[in-house]
């Protein structure tokens, strides 16, 4: 099936640079997509958007370039609830990426054991009203409970001035939740301001609660963008992502967000997106943290000799 892009679509970069900064080893890209291939895994027909396509063989190779060991790989919602793209990059990774799947609450059980077979381990609950249409929250409810029982964790997009709103939907959820993007601040307001305090107070009174300090392309108001070999990008996100690494060193995760769904203005050179890390996570101990031991606690815990959490309930993995 052929598709066409959305007007102004930008495409990712193509040939991006090595980084400067070198990954630990082992190093988890913990939040990118697949997209399609289109003609292979067509886009869902009520979505918001038509991306470019982004296969996983560019995904696979992106990794590689970058230096990064393994990847998150997040369903996007041009796929809507269709797991298809995501579990065929699962399957194909040869155990290097795990999966966060979206799914409704006519999913069957046998459905779920399928896609935690090939490495989903969470799922996405979206909140952002440009992406999805409103899903009644005891449908999501439902969901969490299910997937509760299998040790995921939900995954939670949404944008600052929600959080208040949404407040005691996340705060019944069961499981570990893993927040995008830092809940979308607004930087242009303070890093200690009301705003940001209440996400910080999210996370200080939920122990559940972990947070990706990811795309800074996104949350930024005044660049300079990750671009032409510039080594300080993104400065207005860095007090920001910088808090939150500091605070919960132990809850953060960091990932390039590749290909960058509806990025405006400019798509950034994911190599000097890594250069990023090192400015808000700036110790090494706080650098293996946030792209090591954390996501593999996460999502390979049978790996580290952890258990699962789900809720209260401790699965055995090893
Ligand atoms: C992101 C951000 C966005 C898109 C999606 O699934 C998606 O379509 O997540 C966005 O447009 O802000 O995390 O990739």
């Amino acid at each position: 099936m052929e598709f066409e892009k959305s007007p102004g679509w930008l495409d990712w970069y193509d040939g991006p640079s090595k980084p400067r900064f070198t990954l630990p080893e082992g190093s988890v890209d913990a939040h990118c997509h697949v997209f399609g291939p289109g003609n292979e895994f067509p886009y869902a027909q009520k979505r918001k958007y038509t991306p470019c396509d982004a296969s996983k063989a560019q995904l696979f190779a992106l990794r590689d370039h970058l230096g990064f060991a393994r990847n998150v790989i997040v369903q996007a919602t041009c796929h809507g609830s269709d797991n298809r793209a995501v579990i065929d990059a699962l399957r194909h990774s040869h155990g290097k990426a795990r999966g966060v799947a979206t799914v409704r609450r006519d999913v069957a059980d046998s459905e779920l054991q399928a896609m935690h077979a090939a490495g989903v381990r969470g799922v996405r609950f979206n909140f952002v009203k440009r992406l999805v249409d409103f899903t009644p929250r005891d449908e999501l409810i439902e969901i969490a409970g299910r997937v509760a029982k299998l040790g995921w964790h939900v995954v939670i997009y949404f944008e600052a001035v929600d959080l208040p709103e949404l407040w005691d939907f996340f705060t019944a959820l069961p499981t570990t939740i893993v927040v995008d993007h830092m809940g979308r601040p607004d930087v242009s307001k303070p890093v200690d301001g009301l705003e940001f305090e209440l996400f910080v107070k999210f996370m200080r009174e939920y122990p559940n609660v972990w947070s990706k300090v990811t795309c800074p392309e996104r949350i930024s108001l005044g660049g300079p963008p990750a671009l032409n070999g510039e080594q300080n990008a993104y400065r207005d996100v860095v007090p920001f992502a910088r808090r939150i690494v500091e605070t919960f060193p132990d809850r953060v995760l960091w990932g390039t967000d590749w290909p960058h769904p509806n990025l405006k203005g400019q798509m950034p050179d994911d190599g000097l997106l890594v250069d990023f890390i090192p400015h808000i996570a700036v110790k090494p101990e706080l650098q293996r943290m946030l792209l090591v031991d954390n996501p593999m606690r996460l999502y390979w815990p049978e790996e580290t000799g952890e258990t699962a959490d789900c809720g209260g309930l401790k699965i055995a993995t090893s």
